[in-house]
Order: structure tokens, then C-alpha cells, then sequence
């Protein structure tokens, strides 16, 4: 996952490192007299005496980190986060952060740079990543059946991820029940079908060419009288632009009364996952993101710019094909992932 962006992060944290202590041992050499070996006796005329040497020595052993020392790394880093395709405001972000951490920090000759480089660029990531969303503690601060409506363009990954959250839950001791909500796409029913005997979690399903609203209107009616935790409804594909489709949302949205609506892209698609997820907040709404195919996904700018972007938080991240590829999405993980040294390979 990331790996691409992994390898990239990894090289431009050591050339700043590099930078910043280079500038270090320039700064020091020029400054520290170079005899000051510690041998007492009488000044030379003009020069500071073994005191006065041992508190250069000690000064100048404290230095600064200057603009210049770390301007060149942080056009490299720039360039890297543009060409994995972090948004242009979320990278200005991380730069002024990793900038503003960095730049007139003090440290002490022998101090490991590396670590205070890594300090700057995991709280740069960590501020654009948000907090994530915790579903478990949802489900468990809200009343039942807690309503879910997955939603997104076509071929994301919405039909698979509602099988794989149904797992997640169920394993949680979650009681589920999925509304079979795309009735539009030829075999959509079947497929969801299938996923729900695999999983063991109950369906409810009309007609295909039904009216999506009806379904998950039964799904939500079932929950209530069986007292289920949980209902999943999967909706069909479509973009933010097709008013008919999105009308359709609308409707569903009126009828189920969703409590959360989850928007589902995959994070291959980049900068484009985070431009549509935009567009359908502000056209259905959107309450969290999932991620998808990130097993895919080297260069990782989806996951790092879309919370950032839309101001909506990411719930879980889609690592594979099977049920149990998936991740709730835990900021501090993918960061100590991104920034973990690592055998270049
Ligand atoms: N590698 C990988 N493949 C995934 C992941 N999630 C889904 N897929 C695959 O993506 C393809 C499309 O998945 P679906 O769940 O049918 O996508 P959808 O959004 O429901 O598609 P439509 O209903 O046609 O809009 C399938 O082949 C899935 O196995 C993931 O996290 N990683
Ligand atoms: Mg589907």
C-alpha cells in the first residue's frame, strides 16, 4: 500500500536530514576554533582563553535551522506529493507545516536529525489526515438499527465494501441486515446475493428495475422488527452529473432516512476520487469516505488529500478482493507505515 510514495517520502526525509546537518558542520567548523582542545594557559592577545573557548564551543554546539537548509528538500518534497497526486492545497499544507516545524528549531550538535525531520513530516500528515472514523463507537452512541447508505460511481468497489463492512461487523457481534439497492445494473442483485449467503448476513431484495427507495425502505422496516443493529444498503453507480440517478439518490435518502451516508471511491482514481467526492456531498451529502483498492494504490494521494479536502472523515481503507481486506482507517497507521524505514527493495 503507498509503496510508491513510501520509497519517495523515505529519500527526500533523508536529504533534508542531510541538508540540515551538512549546514551543521559547516556552521560548526567555521565558527569553532579549531585548536580548542581543551588545553589550559594564557590567551593569546585577541583570542578568548580556555573559558572563553569552552563557551563557544558550547553556543555554537547549539544551532539553528535556517530557511536555507531545508528549501531545496522541500521543493523536491513538493514535486513528490504533486506527482502522487496529493491535492495543490493539501500540499502546500504539509510543506508550510513540515516548514514551519522545521525552520528556526534549535538543536544541539549530535542531535539526530532524522528524527526531528520525521517529527515535522508525521505531524504535517497527521494534521491533513484528520481523525478517521471510528464505526463500531458509532453503532454504539447511536439508536438501532443504525442506517447506512453506500453510495459513489460505478465500479468502485460499493458492492464489495457492503459485504465487507456486513463481515466486519458481524465479527464485531453486530447484527446486520443488507438492503439490495441497486436494482438498475443488470446481475447487481445476484451479486450482493451471493456476497450476503458468503457472509451468512440476511438480504432483502426486490425485483431488478425496481424502485431502489421501496427496498431498503423493507430493509430498514426489517431491522426495526428484528431488532437489528445494523442496515447496509447498497445503491447502483452513477455520476454526480446524472440528474436522473442522483434524483433517485434523493429519493432513497427521503425514504430511508439514512444516519450515515458513506461515499465509496477507490483510491487508484487519485485526485479524481477526491474532485467526485466533493461533488456528491454537496449534492447528496456525504458523512465519511471509504477507500478502496488501496492494495493497488502506490502513490497513495487519494487517502492523504480526500478527508482534508471535503472535510469529511475516512472510515476504512480496501486492501483486496476477500471479506477481510479491509481496514478501519487509523491516521497514525498509515503514517508510521509511510514513514518506517524500510530495506530499499
Ligand atoms: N484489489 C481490490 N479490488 C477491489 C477492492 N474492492 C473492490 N474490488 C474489486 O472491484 C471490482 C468492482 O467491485 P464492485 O463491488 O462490484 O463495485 P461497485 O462499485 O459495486 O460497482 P457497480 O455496482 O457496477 O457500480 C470487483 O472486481 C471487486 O472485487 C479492493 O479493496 N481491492
Ligand atoms: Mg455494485
Amino acid at each position: 500500500m503507498f509503496e510508491g510514495l513510501r520509497k519517495r517520502l523515505r529519500g527526500v526525509s533523508r536529504k533534508l536530514g542531510d541538508d540540515i546537518a551538512e549546514s551543521g558542520n559547516a556552521q560548526g567548523t567555521g565558527q569553532v576554533p579549531p585548536d580548542a582542545t581543551g588545553t589550559a594557559g594564557p590567551g593569546i592577545s585577541g583570542q578568548p582563553g580556555f573559558a572563553g573557548r569552552v563557551k563557544v564551543l558550547i553556543t555554537e554546539r547549539e544551532l539553528v535551522i535556517s530557511e536555507k537548509d531545508v528549501s531545496e528538500a522541500l521543493a523536491e518534497l513538493e514535486m513528490i506529493l504533486l506527482e502522487s497526486d496529493v491535492a495543490l492545497p493539501v500540499t502546500d499544507e504539509i510543506i508550510s507545516h513540515v516548514r514551519s516545524g522545521l525552520v528556526g528549531k534549535h538543536r544541539k550538535i549530535g542531535d539526530k536529525v532524522d528524527d526531528i525531520v520525521i517529527d515535522a513530516l508525521r505531524g504535517a500528515l497527521l494534521d491533513v489526515l484528520g481523525p478517521g472514523f471510528d464505526l463500531a463507537r458509532y453503532i454504539e452512541e447511536h439508536e438501532r438499527p443504525v442506517r447506512i447508505l453506500f453510495t459513489g460511481v460505478n465500479g468502485t468497489g460499493k458492492t464489495t465494501t457492503v459485504a465487507k463492512v456486513a463481515y466486519f461487523l458481524k465479527k464485531k457481534g453486530y447484527s446486520v441486515v443488507i438492503g439490495a439497492g441497486d436494482t438498475f445494473r443488470a446481475g447487481a442483485i445476484e451479486q450482493i446475493d451471493v456476497h450476503a449467503q458468503r457472509v451468512g448476513i440476511k438480504i432483502i431484495q426486490h425485483q431488478q428495475g425496481g424502485d431502489p427507495s421501496a427496498v431498503l425502505f423493507d430493509a430498514v422496516q426489517y431491522a426495526q422488527a428484528h431488532h437489528i443493529d445494523v442496515v447496509l444498503a447498497d445503491t447502483a453507480g452513477r455520476f454526480h452529473n446524472r440528474a436522473n440517478l442522483m434524483n433517485q439518490l434523493d429519493k432513497i435518502r427521503r425514504v430511508m432516512k439514512p444516519d450515515l451516508i458513506v461515499y465509496v471511491d477507490e483510491a487508484v482514481a487519485g485526485n479524481d476520487a477526491v474532485i467526485r467526492a466533493h461533488e456528491f456531498d454537496k449534492t447528496v451529502g456525504a458523512d465519511a469516505v471509504i477507500l478502496t483498492k488501496a492494495d493497488m494504490d502506490s502513490r497513495g494521494g487519494a487517502a492523504i488529500s480526500i478527508a482534508h479536502t471535503i472535510g469529511k472523515p475516512l472510515m476504512f481503507l480496501g486492501n483486496g478482493q476477500g471479506y477481510e481486506d479491509i481496514i478501519p482507517f487509523s491516521p497514525e497507521q498509515v503514517v508510521s507505515e509511510l514513514l518506517m524505514e524500510a530495506p530499499d527493495a
